[in-house]
């Protein structure tokens, strides 16, 4: 059996909580900036952080009665008060779960239920949301207001006092615990802290168990690759979001690690996000490819001053060559030199496994770089044997940063985890003589839209409670003009090949819009079918479908 590992030197990984690890292990002033709300400028330093957190988690034992392993939910697009949620949880010994703020009542019940949540912490235009889930689930009104807290940090506290809700604010003022949750070293390596949702290969979204011991070992692994970064001078744009793996680790904890400020924009807007780059002379910035496009294209690049920016780096989706020649050309015409690189990973890998240094950004451009230390990889072909030297395998991931398995899920935990402790990525890659990875296909069925994942089989069925349509296949198709793949549904109508109506395809589309979040609705279209190709086994033949969008 073949087994890589990485050509960078094994690393230290600390067993503790994640509390000691960013607070006390990762030595740095507590007078630093942690955090700035970019629209206002309002900044939280470390010890703001930290005091914010300790009063947090004295609030949510004493007044929400949450306990050591409960899980909250946090439903908020990025903002001041989320990092202050998220440590506050932490600091209390509890879990989060961290939903998609765009989700509708349906999607959000589904993620509450299967978490086991007990509290959902929502910004203040999303108290509705949270409102139609519980009257979904059916629970009581007066329960429902109990589990609910408006996560707000210098607002107006409107939404709070009209709707007779717990805010973030009330629940700060009381007191303070005295010291954070302690974990031993055995429990730091036990229990989940993070609770993300990801379809992994097949099927709906499932709950992936995140450990402290993941997370330290996360950033332990992507210090040596980012080693420039450097508190005093560095500064990330927190513009992706946070309820994502990729934000939480690499723009919430990650930046505490390393002592570097962020500052935090609610969403992308092109205009913002440049005026923003200008505003904090931001150096570094975690992007998606979709971002990158926005830099060769919109004309708020030559409007503002960016030569403070050196260093992007890509995750979630494949970023092209062409788009990060086009990207560097652009910004060096307005004074900016930078490095573009990739990273790349999954939720279920807490999430990074590959970076790619920023020393051979220009050399590699395209591959996804080196595997980082302390882990190992595979690249299996079908019958789970050695891919050969220099050919494409299925990448499978070896090391401190696999989840602990799906939340109560064994049986898709075994799918994906071999009982040597191999995790099986879906995503097929290669690697060159030097160690540097290239992804060249996937295999599993998820698709990617603007690096947000789309599960084919949530969407399929939603679609299935559709009166007309007996069966369907959601696929994603390319669309390089705006660097993501877009999910297309290929639909049967009950009336069979011809009897379907002209309007049937948009009445498709509106269905979809009514019950799923924006990132799911069937850019790609909805094209009718006679029937869906299927194996003697009734498994979609995705492959199949995939051809017939290519050859259109
Ligand atoms: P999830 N190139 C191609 N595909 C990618 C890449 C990449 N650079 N990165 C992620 N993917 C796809 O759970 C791949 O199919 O996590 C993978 O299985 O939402 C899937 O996305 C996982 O999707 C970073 C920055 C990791 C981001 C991430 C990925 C978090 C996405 C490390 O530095």
């Amino acid at each position: 059996m073949t087994i890589y590992t990485s050509p960078l030197p094994s690393v230290d990984i600390p067993s503790e909580s994640i509390w000691t690890f960013l607070f006390n292990t990762c030595k740095h002033d507590l007078a630093l900036p942690a955090y700035i709300d970019a629209p206002t400028g309002r900044t939280l330093t470390r010890a703001d952080v930290r005091a914010l957190s300790l009063q947090f988690a004295y609030g949510a034992r004493s007044r929400l009665r949450i306990a050591r392993g409960d899980t909250a939910m946090i439903f908020s697009p990025n903002s001041l008060a989320w990092p202050v949620a998220l440590l506050g949880l932490v600091a209390a010994g509890a879990r989060a779960t961290l939903a998609n703020s765009a989700y509708t009542p349906p999607e959000l019940a589904y993620q509450y239920t299967d978490s086991g949540a007990r509290v959902v912490f929502a910004h203040p235009d999303l108290v509705g949301v949270v409102r139609e889930m519980f009257k979904l689930l059916k629970v009581p009104e007066e329960e429902a207001q109990a589990r609910l807290v408006v996560l707000e940090l210098g607002g107006t506290g409107d939404v709070a006092r009209k709707e007779g809700l717990l805010a973030l604010e009330s629940l700060l003022g009381t007191g303070a615990l005295e010291s954070e949750e302690k974990f031993t070293a055995e429990q730091a390596a036990n229990e989940t802290l993070l609770l993300c949702y990801s379809s992994g290969t097949t099927g709906k979204p499932k709950g992936v168990e995140t450990t402290h011991r993941n997370l330290i070992s996360v950033m332990a692994i992507i210090k040596p690759v980012q080693l420039q970064l450097q508190p005093g001078k560095d500064v990330l744009l927190g513009v992706l979001p946070f309820y994502h793996i990729y934000g939480v680790v690499k723009l919430v904890l990650y930046p505490l690690s390393a002592g570097i400020p962020v500052a935090i924009m609610p969403k992308f807007d092109a205009e913002q996000f440049c005026r923003n780059i200008e505003r904090y002379r931001v150096t570094t910035i975690w992007v998606v490819p979709p971002i990158i496009l926005a830099l060769v294209h919109h004309p708020a690049v030559m409007k503002y001053n960016m030569t403070s920016l050196c260093y992007l780096s890509s995750g979630a989706a494949p970023l092209g060559a062409a788009m990060v020649s086009a990207a560097i050309k652009r910004l060096k015409s307005v004074g900016a030199t930078v490095d573009i690189a990739q990273g790349y990973g999954l939720t279920e890998t807490s999430p990074v496994t590959h970076l790619l240094p920023r020393a051979h950004a220009q050399r590699k451009v395209g591959s996804i770089g080196i595997l980082l230390p302390n882990l190992e990889a595979r690249l299996v072909v079908d019958d789970e044997s050695d891919a050969k030297e220099g050919e494409p395998g299925e990448l499978w991931v070896r090391g401190p940063v696999v989840m602990k398995g799906y939340l109560n899920n064994p049986s898709a935990t075994a799918n994906a985890i071999t009982p040597d402790g191999w995790f099986k990525t879906g995503d097929v890659a290669v690697v060159d003589s030097e160690g540097f990875y290239q992804i060249v296909d996937r295999k599993k069925e998820l698709i990617k839209y603007k690096g947000f994942q789309v599960p084919p089989a949530e969407l399929e069925s939603v679609l299935l409670q559709h009166p007309d349509i007996v069966d369907v296949a959601v696929i994603g198709i390319d669309d390089p003009a705006q660097a993501t793949e877009l999910p297309r549904a290929y639909v049967a109508h009950k009336a069979g090949p011809s009897g379907a109506p002209p309007s049937f395809p948009k009445d498709v589309e509106a269905w979809i819009k009514s019950r799923v979040a924006k990132h799911k609705y069937l850019r790609g279209g909805v094209v009718v079918i006679d029937a869906i190709p299927k194996s003697a086994a009734g498994k979609i033949l995705r492959r199949q479908l995939r051809d017939l969008a290519k050859a259109e």
